[in-house]
């Protein structure tokens, strides 16, 4: 895209938006300290205790506290191309519905104009983006999150062939005037009425995965809600991609350090938390970058048993949203294990009933940070997939790991996957819904076409990974998690690689393959012989509803089904009633 088409796109939007100012980031430091500076001043940061050095905290709006699904669009020309997975709206309706929004929204303010770079900024594989904001939260967070400044406007001025552009204010934060439209054909994003996270920061969600998967999806590649972390055993690193929807697990099992026992053999080396990029390298494996600079994770539950890496990296430089406070101005969230709350997230005295901490808290916080941050990410190749895992929120039904019998399977398994819903987006939480590949709030598409566009890397890569799917949340009757999960889940991932390299065989079910009952090892945890069986319990007639679930949830695809679905269903139906 020529610079000229960018240049023009700014003025156009400053003439629409009528901010006070322009100005184009250069991503230094020092413009990172002058906006601190302005919000501590106008009160939208709060400095915190001395011992959290260059640590803030941000209280978003009490409505605007997570990505709201229902107000998201994909506006391709044709209907059919967002498919049912997405809300759509004809793009010229879109444009003028937002466009309204967006007349003279910056009055008074700055509009702030920002190069940034998805992915190393050497690699072929990044991608380019511009994003303009009145918010200087956006600014601070797109500074660590992304390679932000004058590198990535270099490298878009020496001549991209695809810039995604995006607009963004926070306008008057009005939940009914809140829209965040994407325009794939136009590589285009208009977010207006939220500041918050995958609503406002537009290159994650917005860019790195709606946008990204349909230009993917035109050049071959996936753009996928995945962590990626390398598993070090005896010198030999296994890099694993795995998808879970949100707050289900992807930050922790990319930090994952390994239970006492298994320390000396094992070291787990974080790559990304929560997107991976996706491409078939020379060589026919799957390679993949992480696009991210750092880490906008979710704070409740973070303490020195469930993640010690993530809490380690959090007590300086980070930025704190909706987070409690205790009385020395100290961050607090429920699991934490020191200090008390004093002030909830909402700025008012914390009373015993509501959290103190929004659930759905972040840190904003630079990759390299992360004490076990491996310096492939840094690499413009990517690292080599060994294995690609799914895994969802399920208190029944999904055993605690089980192998796909091929690639066509293992695309089947994810385009399967089900998840109770969390506080990572708006709407009523614990709610099982249909996410196939954690995408469902994410891929810019129809969803059958994503589905076949998985299958057809079949065609283009000669050494594809295993594919595995894992629940770390299944629960007795009580309501009670059956397995310990964090730092123990090192303990499936041994069996994952394990197969990966043809080391122990597994059961044939009609499900896929389970391990043997000696392959897990459970050894030092409170899981008994009863329970692990539990964790691997084939609910026959779970499976059966479940495939008449499925059967029902494809059907709403219409013809853009992959027929190999078809296939499987009917081999693990023919299957069940023979076992
Ligand atoms: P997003 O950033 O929203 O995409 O979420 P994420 O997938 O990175 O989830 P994260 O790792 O932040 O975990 C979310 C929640 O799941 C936290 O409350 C964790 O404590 C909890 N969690 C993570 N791993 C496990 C596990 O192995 N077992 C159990 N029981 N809970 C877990
Ligand atoms: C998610 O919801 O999957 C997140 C947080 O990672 S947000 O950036 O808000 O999308
Ligand atoms: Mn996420």
């Amino acid at each position: 895209m020529h610079f000229n088409t960018i240049e023009n796109w700014v003025k156009e939007s400053a003439q629409l938006t009528s901010p006070a100012s322009v100005k184009w980031c250069d991503g230094s430091q020092q413009e990172y300290d002058h906006i601190i500076a302005t919000m501590l001043k106008d009160g939208s940061l709060l400095s915190l205790n001395d011992k959290y050095r260059n640590c803030y905290l941000h209280r978003s709006h009490p409505s605007d506290v997570a990505r709201t699904e229902q107000q998201t669009f994909v506006c391709p020309r044709d209907r059919d191309d967002a498919g049912p997975n997405n809300n759509w709206l004809d793009p010229q309706q879109a444009h003028a519905k937002v466009d309204a929004l967006f007349r003279n929204c910056m009055q008074g303010r700055t509009m702030y104009v920002i190069p940034y770079c998805m992915g190393p900024i050497d690699s072929p594989y990044a991608r380019l983006g511009m994003e303009i904001t009145d918010s200087p939260y956006v600014v601070a967070n797109m500074r660590i999150m992304t390679r932000m400044g004058e590198q990535a406007l270099a490298r878009i001025k020496r001549g991209e062939a695809e810039v995604v552009r995006g607009l963004h204010s926070v306008a008057d934060l009005d939940p009914q005037k809140r829209f965040i439209m994407h325009f794939p054909e136009e590589l285009l994003i208009k977010s207006v009425g939220s500041g918050y996270g995958g609503n406002a920061l537009l290159g994650k969600k917005c860019h790195a995965l709606r946008i990204a998967s349909s230009q993917a999806r035109r050049q071959g590649w996936l753009a996928e809600h995945m962590l990626i972390a390398g598993i070090e055993h005896r010198g030999e690193t296994h890099y694993v991609a795995a998808a879970f929807p949100s707050a289900c697990g992807k930050t922790n099992l990319a930090m994952l350090i390994p239970p006492d026992k298994y320390r000396q053999d094992y070291k787990v080396w974080t790559v990304g938390d929560d997107i991976a990029w996706i491409h078939v390298g020379d060589d026919g494996r799957l390679w993949a970058i992480n696009p991210e600079a750092g880490f906008f994770g979710v704070v409740p539950g973070t303490n020195e048993h469930s993640n010690p890496n993530a809490l380690s990296m959090i007590d300086h430089d980070t930025i704190y949203t909706n987070v409690a406070l205790t009385a020395d101005k100290e961050p607090w969230w429920e699991g934490k294990l020191s200090g008390k709350p004093h002030t909830n997230w909402k700025g008012e005295p914390h009373r015993g009933d509501a959290p103190a901490a929004h659930p759905n808290a972040r840190f904003t916080v630079a990759s390299k940070q992360c004490p076990s941050y491996s310096p492939a990410a840094e690499g413009k190749q990517g690292v080599p997939l060994s294995a690609i895992i799914f895994g969802g929120r399920r208190s029944t039904l999904n055993p605690l790991v089980v192998e796909a019998f091929d690639w066509s399977h293992g695309v089947y398994m994810g385009a399967t996957l089900s998840s109770e819903t969390t506080a990572a987006a708006t709407g009523k939480v614990g709610v099982v819904r249909r996410d196939p590949m954690a995408m469902l709030p994410f891929c810019g598409y129809n969803m059958g076409d994503y589905w076949s566009h998985w299958l057809s890397l079949q065609q283009q890569a000669t050494q594809l990974p295993r594919i595995f799917q894992v629940n770390w949340f299944r629960c007795d009757d009580s309501g009670k998690f059956l397995w310990p999960g964090f730092g123990d889940n090192l303990r499936v991932l041994q069996w994952v690689l394990n197969r990966c390299r043809n080391e122990v065989d597994a059961v044939n079910t009609p499900i896929g393959y389970l391990p043997n009952a000696t392959d897990i090892d459970c050894e030092g945890l409170d899981v008994s012989d009863a329970t692990k069986r539990e964790l691997f319990a084939i609910d026959r007639q779970g499976w059966q509803d479940e495939l008449t679930a499925i059967a029902s949830y494809f059907s709403t695809f219409g013809t853009h089904v992959p027929p190999a679905f078809a296939a499987q269903a009917q081999r693990i139906r023919t299957q069940l009633d023979n076992s």
